[in-house]
């Protein structure tokens, strides 16, 4: 079964799935274990993962090429972030064609301009394109892929870019008219108010996604309320997560002079070996090196 099928039965069965954020194979193969439905290709991640904000200055190629590593690493399907599709609607026409071969299962397109800037920075530029502009670039999204099973996902920043909600239910119902299979709504107000209201005046067929970054108190329990949201995304936990341990990790090293403080708070290079898989290198090894 394909992941792009794979992804639209967990959301079949399950009503909602769980996508984690992953900046690497290794953070996929944990967010696997630990029980998500689904990995988030991000941008945010990776951009952080290079040292560098999230204003479209990773390339399409790089994030490709660890999107291609997560995939391959992972059985779970990937939702790739190809941000504003990098360019017009001829770049999503072969951006598709790329994502679709490296493994994807999904995309998500956001009505920013080129050179977009992250959405959840206090006083962001945030300029979206004309409706029409994307509504076109959904279209040719949906006319690229050849699997009709690949979720094409339009995600409109109106409320980020704090244009109100009926410029968000308006854009999200023109772009669910252009071909989206799903819509993600974005906010980054410190509450779920805001989109909890979008959600519950959304008229649309399509189901909703969201990114509760901003606002963590928005539980499962919440979102099966709400009945018309169908993906939840944790879009920086992974980087965030791991960062934090670093941090602590790295400072008591410093303050120690040594590793011998951490040694035990870390996990042993055994499990490293495990998530690597040196049990197989060495029957491999057993098998066939004469
Ligand atoms: C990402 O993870 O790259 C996202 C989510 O797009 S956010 O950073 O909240 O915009
Ligand atoms: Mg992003």
């Amino acid at each position: 079964m394909s992941k792009a099928k794979q992804l639209r039965d967990a959301m079949a069965e399950r009503g909602l799935v769980h996508i984690m954020a992953a900046h690497s194979p290794l953070s996929a193969i944990l967010a696997e274990e630990a029980g998500f439905d689904g990995i988030w290709a991000s941008g945010f991640e990776l951009s952080a993962l290079y040292g560098l904000p999230d204003v479209s200055l990773i390339s399409m190629t790089q994030h490709l090429d660890m999107l291609r590593a997560i995939a391959s690493s992972t059985s779970l399907p990937v939702v790739a972030d190809i941000d504003t599709g990098f360019g017009n609607a001829i770049n999503v026409i072969h951006a598709i064609g790329q994502y679709e071969r490296a493994g994807a299962a999904a995309v998500v397109i956001e009505d920013k301009t080129f050179p977009k800037v992250t959405s959840l920075i206090a006083g962001g530029r945030q300029e979206l394109v004309r409706s029409e502009e994307f509504e076109g670039k959904i279209r040719a999204a949906v006319a690229a892929r050849t699997s009709e099973d690949f979720l094409v996902i339009a995600r409109t920043e109106a409320l980020i870019a704090g244009l109100g909600e009926t410029e968000a239910l308006r854009r999200g119902l023109a772009y669910e008219a252009a071909g989206a299979d799903m819509i993600l709504i974005h906010s980054k107000q410190k509450t779920p108010d805001e989109v909890e209201g979008f959600v519950r005046e959304w008229a649309g067929k399509v189901p909703l996604v969201i990114v509760p970054t901003a606002y963590p108190e928005m539980n499962e329990r919440r979102i099966r309320a709400l009945r018309k949201i169908a993906m939840v995304i944790y879009g920086n936990h992974a980087i965030r997560a791991s960062t934090t341990a670093m941090q602590d990790v790295f400072a008591r090293v410093i303050k120690d002079r040594g590793i011998q403080g951490v040694n035990n708070d870390i996990v042993p290079v055994d499990e490293i070996f495990r998530i690597q898989g040196m049990e197989r290198i060495k029957k491999d090894e057993g098998l066939f090196l004469r």
